[in-house]
């Protein structure tokens, strides 16, 4: 099973451990295609890449993947928009919130009734959300 992991990198890399722990229980589950979200050293201003080329290659990427998972307690415009790519194919989603205080998920994330919407506190309860939404997968 082929996963693609969405999770911000311009928006902000505070998350960049967390996704990676994610990536690595993902990896155990199938394929990730996205590694790169989770490395510590890529930073705010991205890889070393041609934006035209990251931009291409990720949508390739959606095409592929059997399922989408997206860490969306970090607002960022580039997962929104694999989000959006990722409905247009039909991909099955979980997007993955963390509650924060005086903070709430996009309604056009919360409100889609084909995106799987999970909230979670930890790394155990994310993995549990994972567990059941491969379930279904
Ligand atoms: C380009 C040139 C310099 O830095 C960049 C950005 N690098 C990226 N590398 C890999 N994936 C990216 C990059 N920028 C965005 N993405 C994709 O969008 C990833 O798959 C993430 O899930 C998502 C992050 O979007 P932003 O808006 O937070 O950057």
């Amino acid at each position: 099973m082929k996963i693609y992991f969405g999770g911000s990198i311009r928006g902000g890399r505070d998350d960049a451990e967390l996704y990676n722990q994610i990536i690595e229980y993902l990896n155990t589950q199938g394929e990730v295609l996205t590694e790169h979200i989770g490395d510590k050293n890529l930073s705010s201003s991205g890889e070393n890449s041609k934006e035209q080329y990251i931009h291409d290659r990720d949508l390739k990427w959606i095409t592929e993947c059997d399922i989408m998972v997206a860490e969306v307690s970090l607002p960022s415009l580039g997962v929104g928009y694999e989000i959006r790519e990722a409905l247009n194919k039909n991909k099955k989603i979980l997007c993955l919130y963390r509650p924060q205080e005086n903070k709430k998920l996009s309604a056009m994330i919360l409100g889609s009734s084909k995106i799987t919407n999970k909230t979670y506190t930890n790394l155990a309860k994310a993995k549990q959300a994972i567990d059941e939404f491969l379930k279904t997968a």
